[in-house]
């Protein structure tokens, strides 16, 4: 399986996420990616390729001009303003507060476009969001050529990114950009499955209301996990897009047996739903030992979890997600590449 990858992701690395009412080094930190490079390269994945530059007009499709011009623009606004830190919103706008007008002031515009204040923004964020998007782009570009599936190893990740909003260690929603690109191509109908241990908020978002994407997501149950406020099981979609949207939210300390009975269901339902295309959002933070997730999945689970999606026979777009149990991430994503190209 081909895989694309640029090493401009290293521009993203902040010093600082809240997380339990402190700065810590992010979870989400740039040696996830070495530990999944030097795997691939263990089992012999070693055809890597750089993305080159990101389609804007493809990003555009999804995400809305505004926000596109603010992650571009909001770091040199805030150092402009005198601010010695990372870009984090003090405040968002939440129940009953204004959501239509942009403020002028930099926290305030900061605030607007933020979903999750554990984010922080830096001088190299937009760039390599962007690299990111274009890795998903190259993998896609590669599977609309007749290739069975390709690998885009995207960092940071993308779906918890809507169209107008940062957050959950997301800025551009790469799946969602892929699907939207596979469907610009001739793909009637487009699936996206989320396997990463968080509810995929921005993916859901971006499609609610449409017909012609199906997101399905097995995740920790919103009762108990990120991203808390979307994901129930009665978020069947609106619209168009009624029937086309289907969540399976777990309880913590849900092992292989459960999640994998979920799994089959979601690709039950992306069959019988007509699927023509499968893009992934592949994170692997449902794993025993990850940091800040609660299911139990171990090592050859995931392998068994490609074999299982590798079963749709669909074209397949995998672009990397979470997982942040850093000494296993790498034998654990490449695990579900290897079980669906064996399968
Ligand atoms: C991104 B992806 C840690 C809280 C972390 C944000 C999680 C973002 C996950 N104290 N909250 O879906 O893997
Ligand atoms: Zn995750």
């Amino acid at each position: 399986m081909k895989v694309f990858f640029s090493e401009d992701h290293r521009r993203h690395f902040p010093q600082a996420e809240l997380s339990g009412g402190q700065f810590v080094t992010p979870y989400e930190r740039p040696s996830r990616m070495e530990y999944i490079l030097r795997r691939l390269k263990e089992r012999g994945l070693t055809d890597i390729t750089d993305p080159g530059a990101a389609d804007m007009a493809a990003i555009r499709a999804v995400c809305a001009p505004d926000f596109l011009e603010f992650l571009e623009t909001i770091w040199g606004e805030w150092k402009a303003a005198g601010n010695a830190g990372e870009v984090i919103p003090y405040n968002v706008p939440v129940r009953r507060m204004q959501q239509a007008r942009v403020p002028r002031n930099v926290d305030g515009k900061a605030g607007y476009y933020c979903l999750s204040q554990e984010t922080a923004i830096t001088g190299g964020t937009w760039a390599a969001a962007l690299s990111s998007a274009a890795s998903a782009q190259a993998a896609m570009r590669h599977v609309a050529g007749g290739a069975r599936a390709a690998f885009a190893l995207c960092r940071p990740p993308g779906h918890h990114a809507t169209a107008d909003m940062y957050g959950g260690y997301c800025f551009l929603n790469n799946a969602a950009i892929v699907a939207q690109m596979l469907r610009d191509t001739g793909a009637v109908r487009v699936g996206v499955l989320d396997i990463d241990f968080h509810h995929g908020n921005g993916t859901q978002d971006i499609f609610y209301g449409r017909g012609d994407v199906f997101y399905a997501s097995l995740h920790g149950a919103p009762e108990d996990a990120y991203p808390y406020f979307l994901g129930y099981a009665d978020e069947t979609g609106t619209g168009a897009g009624e029937g086309a949207n289907a969540n399976y939210p777990m309880p913590p300390g849900t092992g292989y047996g459960p999640w994998a009975e979920a799994l089959d269901q979601a690709l039950a339902r992306l069959k019988a739903w007509g699927a023509e295309a499968l893009v992934v959002s592949l994170g692997v933070d449902a794993f025993k030992d990850d940091p800040i997730s609660f299911f139990r999945l171990d090592s050859p689970d995931f392998t068994d979890a490609g074999r299982r999606i590798a079963g749709l026979g669909l074209p397949t777009v995998f672009c990397m997600e979470g997982g942040y149990a850093i000494e296993a991430v790498g034998i654990n994503t490449v695990n579900v590449l290897e079980g669906f190209q064996d399968a």
